[in-house]
């Protein structure tokens, strides 16, 4: 799949509605539209960057001895028998994830955009399409003037934030009668633990069994399964508006996992991937067949989570309240015009990170603000205050001093990007609004995406 000289600028189809696209002529247009930005500057930079560390671990393999594979192997079959000691089927896991939530939420408001290709963002950077317009290969972080070069007849509809907010609210209270702790992991997905609630309604009458709420335009995709990891795989299988459950028993598991592209798995990014598939690694039970090799060429951390992907082994136990290290949520935005503006975002992603933390009734001591320049230098700048806060307006008198103080170090002259169309962008591109609970624990992080492709 690594086809062109470029592979991580190539059509990311690892989304549902993408499959069977046409990617040599999709890859040509999104090259030859992003070549010479500094976006693809940065790209050519990590994919050196990513295959050096292919040629150093593939001669660290050369080197491995037979010796070395048996005592790995050894250890890595122990480990297999504890862990299926282990190994508990008797929780039911939802994940559920709206189908292109924003877009769903515009077409709810628009009915005329239902047939048609569109997607939510702007010229310089989509939030996510629907799925006509990913039949054209038009997705989520892509520009919008690239999406048009692919797709010319996409109706892009601007960001509408307080409006996804308000959705979420909503369905999230549909959440909370079938789990009342359930987990969200952005606006529009979350983990549910029904196990309980299935319990509770055997002994219901028939007609409660029924949800008060009947559908509405938004579609949604529920995985069923019996832990998170496998749940999260399952609401992807059947997407849009489609469900897919995994029942619970250990055959029925291994079976699920086998043929499973490693990418599917939620954790597996472009990077581990490609490290993966330089050894010949592309499906859950090759991970599994491979699992010394593994265990000798990446670190501890890595290789029990790839052990446990490959026996199709995850959380069994969602995390409750106040046993929550960290939530987070992504988006993806444009431009950013004025100062002023990315105080308003910053203040924003402060309410965001204060509704969560009020949510859970948990506070913060540790303000942490990450940036992204214009040559996609990420830095961090934190604060740590005497006792802990939780409000909006405590998180931004920190959250503001942290991002005046980086402002005023780029002066005199705000760095400037440019972006098609003479649009003038101020220099930071990721905000990141991160609060820590109690010392070095990470409770809530807030990544604010915002890619510039200044062509
Ligand atoms: N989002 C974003 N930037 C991204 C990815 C997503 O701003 N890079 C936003 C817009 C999406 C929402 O988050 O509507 C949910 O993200 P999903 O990844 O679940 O994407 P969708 O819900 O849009 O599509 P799918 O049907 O694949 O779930
Ligand atoms: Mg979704």
């Amino acid at each position: 799949r690594d086809r062109g000289f470029l592979s991580r600028m190539a059509l990311n189809d690892n989304k549902a509605g993408m499959e069977g696209l046409n990617r040599d002529k999709i890859n040509k247009i999104i090259m030859e539209s992003s070549k010479g930005s500094r976006f693809y500057e940065n790209e050519l930079k990590k994919e050196q960057q990513v295959n050096q560390r292919i040629e150093r671990m593939m001669l660290q393999k050369a080197h491995i001895t037979e010796q070395q594979l048996s005592k790995a192997q050894a250890q890595v079959e122990k480990m297999t028998s504890d862990l299926e000691r282990g190994r508990d089927l008797s929780r039911v896991i939802v994940h559920v994830d709206m189908d292109a939530f924003y877009a769903a939420v515009e077409t709810r408001d628009c009915p005329d955009l239902m047939d048609k290709p569109m997607a939510v963002g702007s010229m310089s950077m989509l939030s996510t399409s629907n799925y006509h317009a990913r039949k054209f290969g038009v997705r989520a972080a892509m520009p919008g003037f690239i999406a048009k070069k692919l797709c010319p007849n996409l109706v892009i509809v601007p960001i509408n934030f307080d409006k996804y907010r308000a959705v979420s609210a909503e369905v999230r209270e549909v959440f909370a009668d079938y789990d009342p702790h359930f987990l969200p992991m952005s606006l529009d997905e979350a983990y549910l633990d029904i196990s309980d609630h299935l319990e509770q309604r055997r002994g219901w009458p028939e007609a409660l069994r029924t949800h008060r709420l009947h559908t509405n335009n938004t579609g949604t995709a529920r995985g069923i399964a019996p832990n998170m990891m496998l749940a999260k795989v399952c609401s992807d299988k059947n997407k849009p508006n489609g469900q897919y459950r995994l029942p619970s028993n250990r055959q029925a598991v291994i079976d699920f996992i086998q043929d499973l592209p490693v990418r599917k798995i939620s954790g597996i990014g472009k990077v581990t991937e490609k490290m993966l598939g330089a050894l010949g690694i592309t499906s859950c039970s090759h991970l599994g067949q491979e699992m010394a090799l593994l265990a000798l060429l990446f670190s501890e951390t890595s290789w029990h989570h790839f052990l446990h992907i490959s026996m199709g082994l995850g959380s069994t136990h969602i995390e409750r309240d106040g046993e929550r290290k960290s939530m987070s949520t992504e988006r993806t935005f444009g431009e950013m015009g004025a100062l002023e503006e990315q105080f308003s975002l910053c203040r924003e992603l402060c309410q965001d990170l204060a509704q969560d933390l009020q949510k859970e009734a948990l506070k913060g001591k540790t303000v942490t603000l990450k940036l992204k320049n214009v040559n996609f230098e990420v830095k961090t700048r934190a604060w740590t205050l005497p006792c802990a806060v939780a409000t909006t307006e405590e998180l931004f008198a920190v959250a503001k001093d942290l991002l005046k103080t980086e402002i005023d170090n780029v002066s005199p002259q705000p760095l400037r990007l440019r972006l098609m169309g003479n649009l003038t962008l101020p220099s930071p591109v990721c905000l990141n609004v991160v609060s820590h609970w109690q010392e070095n624990t990470l409770i809530s992080a807030f990544k604010h995406v915002v890619h510039n492709n200044n062509i």
